[in-house]
Parts: C-alpha cells; sequence; structure tokens
C-alpha cells in the first residue's frame, strides 16, 4: 500500500547512522538538499577514480550483497567490467519482496537521490550505459520519489550524455513489477524486463556473463549500491573499519512481529541479536523464537540472542541473516498457523516451471495441514523428505529454501515434537 513504513532509529541524527543518514532530514524531492547533505561527492570521487578504481575501493571495502546471498559486490563490478560483449546493463533490483523486508523502502522513499547517484556510479565502474530499476508495484510512494529523482538529475546533467561534463553516458529506466515474488530473482527479472514471463533461468551463465537480453549484466540489491557512497566518500579502509572481518560496514534490519518498537534499524554488523532486540524494546510478551532472513530464513529460539548480526555468525549458528529479516515471536504466536501460512506463501509464489518446487511447495502445504490437525509421524518424514528434494533439486532460490524455515521450526523449536517420538 501507499501507507508510510515508520522507521525507529534510536540513534536518528546520531554520527553511526551511515545509510540512514539523510532519511527523514533531507527533503527526498530535493536535489539540492541532497547536495547539501553530501551528495554527488562519491560521483566525484568515482571520476577522479577512474572505472577500476572505483572496483579495487569496492573490493577492499568487503562490501557484499545485501540482498540475502552476500556475494562480493566487487568481483560482480570486476566480472562484468572485463566481458567483451557489449553492451553492458546494470540492474538494480528493488522488487523488496521477502516477506518482513522493507530496508530499501525506507531507503527510495526518504533518500531517493542516493539511488540514483549509486546506480551512476556502478554504471561507471562496470562500462554501462543503462541501468534498470525493477522496482515492486506494490510501493507507489517509492516509484513516484524515484522518477522524480531520476528526471530531475537529468534536467540537472547528473544522468545522460555527459554527466557533470566528464563524457560519461548514462541513463535509469524504471520498471514497475506486478506482484510476483518470484520477480525479485535476478533472472526473472531480466525474463520481466524483456517482456517474457518472470521465471528464473538456470545458472550458470552467471547474469555477470550472460543477463538481460543475453548481455553482461550487474544485478544489485537498492542496500548493495547504496553502500558504494560511503565507500567512495570515506575511503575502503574506513569503511572495513566498521563491523567484522567478513561482514563490513553497516546493516538495515527490518525489525517486526510481536516487538515493541518495530522499524528499520541501522547497526554495524557484529552486534548481536540481544542488544538489536534490546533497542527494538524487546518482545511484547515472553520470547519464544525469531525468525531470521525472513521466509526463506530460520527461525532461533528465544535463548539463542548471543548470535552475532553478521553473514559468518549467523551462518555459524545454523541460521542466516538473509536480507536482514528480524521477525519477532512471543508466546501468544501459535506456529504451525505460522507456518502454514509461509508454505501457503512459498506455494503461491512458486513460478511452477520446475517439478520440485511446483509439486513440493504442495506437498508441504498439505503435510502442515495434516499436521496442524493431527499429528503423525508420518507426515513429519513426508515434510523432511519433500524439503530435501526441493532444497536438492529446485531451480532457484524459492525452491530451494522453502523448508529452509519449516525445517528450522521442526529441529530447532521442537514444534511437532510430540510426534517425532
Ligand atoms: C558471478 C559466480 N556471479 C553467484 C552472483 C549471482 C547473484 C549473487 C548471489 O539469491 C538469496 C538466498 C536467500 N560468478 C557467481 C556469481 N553469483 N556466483 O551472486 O547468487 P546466489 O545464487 O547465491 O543467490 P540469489 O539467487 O541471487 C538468493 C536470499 O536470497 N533471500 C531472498 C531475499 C529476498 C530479497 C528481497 O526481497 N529484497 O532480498 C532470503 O533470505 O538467502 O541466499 O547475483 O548471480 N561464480
Ligand atoms: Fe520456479 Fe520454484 Fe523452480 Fe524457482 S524453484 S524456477 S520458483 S518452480
Amino acid at each position: 500500500g501507499d501507507a508510510p513504513v515508520r522507521v525507529a532509529v534510536p540513534q536518528a541524527g546520531d554520527a553511526g547512522l551511515v545509510l540512514l543518514r539523510r532519511v527523514g532530514v533531507v527533503d527526498p524531492a530535493s536535489l539540492d538538499d541532497y547536495r547539501a547533505a553530501g551528495g554527488y561527492a562519491a560521483l566525484r570521487r568515482a571520476f577522479e577514480l577512474g572505472p577500476g578504481g572505483v572496483i579495487r575501493e569496492v573490493l577492499e571495502a568487503g562490501l557484499v550483497g545485501r540482498g540475502g546471498a552476500a556475494f562480493p559486490t566487487g568481483r560482480k563490478w570486476e566480472a562484468t567490467a572485463r566481458q567483451f560483449d557489449r553492451p553492458h546493463y546494470l540492474v538494480c533490483n528493488a522488487d523488496e519482496s521477502e516477506p518482513g523486508t522493507f530496508k530499501d523502502r525506507v531507503v527510495m522513499e526518504g533518500d531517493p537521490y542516493s539511488l540514483v547517484e549509486a546506480m551512476t556510479i556502478a554504471g561507471f565502474a562496470t562500462g554501462c550505459s543503462r541501468g534498470y530499476l525493477y522496482i515492486r508495484g506494490e510501493y507507489p510512494r517509492a516509484i513516484r520519489r524515484l522518477e522524480h529523482a531520476i528526471a530531475t538529475a537529468r534536467v540537472r546533467g547528473l544522468l545522460g550524455e555527459d554527466i557533470l561534463g566528464q563524457g560519461f553516458a548514462f541513463d535509469i529506466e524504471i520498471r514497475r513489477g506486478a506482484g510476483a515474488y518470484i520477480c525479485g530473482e535476478e533472472t526473472a527479472i531480466f525474463n520481466s524486463i524483456e517482456g517474457y514471463r518472470g521465471e528464473p533461468r538456470s545458472k550458470p551463465p552467471f547474469p555477470v556473463e550472460k543477463g538481460l537480453f543475453g548481455k553482461p549484466t550487474v544485478v544489485n540489491n537498492v542496500e548493495t549500491l547504496v553502500n558504494v557512497l560511503p565507500i567512495l566518500k570515506g575511503g575502503a579502509a574506513a569503511y572495513a573499519a566498521v563491523g567484522t572481518g567478513g561482514s563490513t560496514g553497516t546493516k538495515l534490519f527490518c525489525v517486526s512481529g510481536t516487538v515493541r518498537r518495530p522499524g528499520i534499524y541501522e547497526l554495524p554488523f557484529g552486534a548481536t541479536l540481544g542488544e538489536l532486540l534490546s533497542l527494538a524494546g524487546g518482545a511484547t510478551g515472553t520470547l519464544r523464537a525469531v525468525l531470521l532472513g525472513g521466509a526463506a530464513g530460520a527461525f532461533v529460539r528465544g535463548d539463542e540472542l548471543d548470535i552475532p548480526l553478521t553473514f559468518e555468525g549467523t551462518r555459524a549458528a545454523g541460521a542466516t541473516l538473509g536480507s536482514g529479516v528480524i521477525l519477532v515471536l512471543d508466546d501468544t504466536v501459535e506456529l504451525p498457523p505460522f507456518l502454514l501460512r509461509i508454505a501457503e506463501f512459498f506455494r503461491d509464489e512458486s513460478c511452477g516451471q520446475c517439478v520440485p518446487c511446483r509439486v513440493g511447495t504442495v506437498r508441504q502445504e498439505e503435510a502442515l495441514h495434516r499436521l496442524t490437525r493431527r499429528r503423525s509421524a508420518g507426515d513429519l518424514v513426508v515434510l523432511r523428505e519433500v524439503g530435501q528434494a526441493m532444497r536438492d533439486a529446485s531451480i532457484c532460490g524459492l525452491g530451494q529454501t522453502a523448508w529452509n524455515a519449516v525445517e528450522s521450526a521442526i529441529d530447532r523449536l521442537g514444534v511437532f515434537a510430540e510426534e517425532a517420538s
């Protein structure tokens, strides 16, 4: 809908804020405000460094993708930049559809020029003259603000044929999604932009070699791209000094569920789950569990609050940071219907292209339906076998992760435990 997202930033106005520092402070419609608050200094720095220098900074900063998979951004940029096949394309993945994820929306609504500037830098570094901003259609306010920002940047010489008189040509086109979760998968975006059904393609080849229109393509999430601004402004070393060795910089966390102060929190990587929950005021009742990483993620128990919120820390704890979802469940939440809702979501959003996922998501939902009514050890076996088949044999991340949350609820939270005996 068009309702504003509440941004709960306890340290608003703090020097600690990096990505959200302008959100709620500048007028998102004003390019002058954006420039007065440091906007376009990073693009100027990019022109000084040259494309290779920008990629080096991004590599040295240790930036990894914020869409959930944490792939090194600099490696992706380097791999695209060196492709001889032309043209190269840039795609910004703003199809923010992971349940419980609303961070990119806050950036796009509150600081739209930051994304325009960051996309321009990414295009410059990787040899693209055209960028597509693929945004979910359910974000009308973000779309309006980005349209305005792109049009203004064009008029002011910050997009177009000769950006800032540097001889670099780049422009951005907005494409809206139409409500399908699968269109957040990078190769489904390509099909959607090209006018085909939003179905994922098999990888490899990776987009860096054959992406949009079969050409070398960089695909980055909104949050990933805006991180390039502080990297260029402060330098890679200063950026990498924040966070941990494996997860540098700050992260936007989407805190929701039965929690006192839901919203977006920006913290350096390395804070623990417990520290973030304290900032958010704690669970409204007695904490039962937290779903980390969204519907494709995993549950952790209420007594596992010392998990560090880093990619490596959550992985070591058998969970995932994903796109930064922290969905809090207190003891008033009944878990079986919650799991059923997740299973319905995946069944509904499966594109149906491959059998393990098309059939597996239906079987998973059916088994959960039966388990919520009458517990049976046989249905737990069905769930596990179907889940493993989806994980091993699905084409894309949707099918591969559709069993993660259910599995963790069974193994970690002991849901349906009495039937396992
Ligand atoms: C070049 C190679 N590029 C991989 C690229 C690849 C892609 C990126 C990650 O997302 C995740 C899942 C959930 N040469 C490469 C290469 N790449 N190897 O790196 O690739 P991949 O395949 O690991 O993941 P993915 O399919 O892009 C799946 C997470 O998404 N998820 C979903 C979140 C949804 C949102 C949202 O709504 N905004 O983010 C939920 O957690 O964790 O790991 O670009 O091309 N050798
Ligand atoms: Fe489609 Fe599911 Fe196969 Fe992905 S795993 S291609 S969503 S059917």
